[in-house]
């Protein structure tokens, strides 16, 4: 058994969510906060067979678009104190960062 940890944007999270249960796969879903945007995504972790992983990497993969976003960023110099001049820089988001975790065992009681 694999556990799948896929992160992706929020906006993505009903299409995956759909396919995931329309294709009968047991999953988990966490709200979570990426470290450099600041900002929430969500996080599933989904429990699968060896021969069940390609199937749920491409539900992944179909619904998971990249995308641009305008982040500002603070200078390194600011300046005077509470002078903050922002500077827009270009982040790709979107898309899906995917780890796949060998499972030594699992249990349900
Ligand atoms: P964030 O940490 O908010 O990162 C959002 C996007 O910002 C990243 O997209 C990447 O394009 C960019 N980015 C992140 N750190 C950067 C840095 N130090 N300098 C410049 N640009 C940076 P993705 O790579 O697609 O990551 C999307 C989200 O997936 C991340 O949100 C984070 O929540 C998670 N993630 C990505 N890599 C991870 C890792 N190695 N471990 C755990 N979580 C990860």
């Amino acid at each position: 058994m694999k556990l799948v940890v896929c992160i992706v944007h929020n906006r993505d999270k009903g299409k995956i969510t759909d396919e995931l249960v329309g294709a009968g796969q047991k999953f988990t879903i966490i709200g979570s906060t990426g470290g450099f945007l600041r900002e929430g995504n969500t996080t599933f972790l989904i429990g699968a067979e060896e021969n069940e992983i390609d199937r749920v990497l491409a539900i992944i993969a179909k619904n998971c678009q990249a995308r641009e976003q305008m982040l500002n960023v603070a200078p390194f110099e600011t300046g005077a104190p509470g002078a903050f001049i922002p500077s827009p820089v270009k982040v790709p988001v979107g898309g899906a960062v995917v780890f796949i975790l060998n499972v030594e065992r699992f249990e349900r009681y």
